[in-house]
């Protein structure tokens, strides 16, 4: 359990984008925006996107809330961790599943390293060079989206802290 927590206190803090020490809309916002400016993406494109990522905000993290404090998001993933294992995890899987689709913007089925650096960027996570090496140690310039999303599914769901992770990797880099 303290492996878990201590990865769910990152993932919070990942999701803190405008580093006020909370989660609320605002961050939901700041990331909406960021992510279609750097995209350049416009019209059609660029509303989809909002919408998107409003509607994982709110369906994964949020939950209704206007806002949570990191108390509040232990305590929900705690609790759904302990309610059915198997459930939390395939609730995780359709979470990251969700964004990393936004995420793929050109909608190849890969990350590219200029779109992992977007989607930190869009997270509040703005050094380019240390997000550009940690995406090394994916060891390819092309990362198909189902490892990147094993990759978070595993740092937010498996307690086994001998198991290698690189998203624990990349948060522990600093990022
Ligand atoms: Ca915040
Ligand atoms: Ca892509």
């Amino acid at each position: 359990m303290d492996y878990l927590t201590k990865k769910w206190k990152m993932w919070y803090k990942s999701l803190d984008v405008n580093h006020d020490g909370k989660i609320s809309l605002e961050d939901v916002e700041e990331s909406r925006n960021k992510l279609t400016e750097l995209h350049h993406l416009l019209g059609d494109k660029a509303e989809t996107v909002r919408t998107n990522v409003e509607s994982w905000w709110t369906t994964y993290i949020l939950k209704g809330e206007h806002q949570l404090t990191e108390e509040q998001f232990l305590s929900n993933l705690t609790t759904a961790y302990k309610q059915d294992k198997a459930d939390f995890k395939a609730n995780i899987q359709s979470c990251f599943e969700t964004i990393l689709d936004v995420i793929d913007t050109n909608k190849d089925r890969f990350i590219e390293l200029k779109e992992f650096i977007y989607a930190f960027k869009a997270f509040g996570h703005e050094n380019e060079e240390l997000v550009t090496k940690t995406f090394k140690l994916f060891d390819k310039d092309l990362v198909p989206l189902h490892e990147m999303i094993a990759a978070w599914v595993q740092f937010v769901t498996d307690d086994d802290s001998s198991k290698r992770n690189i998203i624990y990797k990349v948060f522990q880099a600093g990022v």
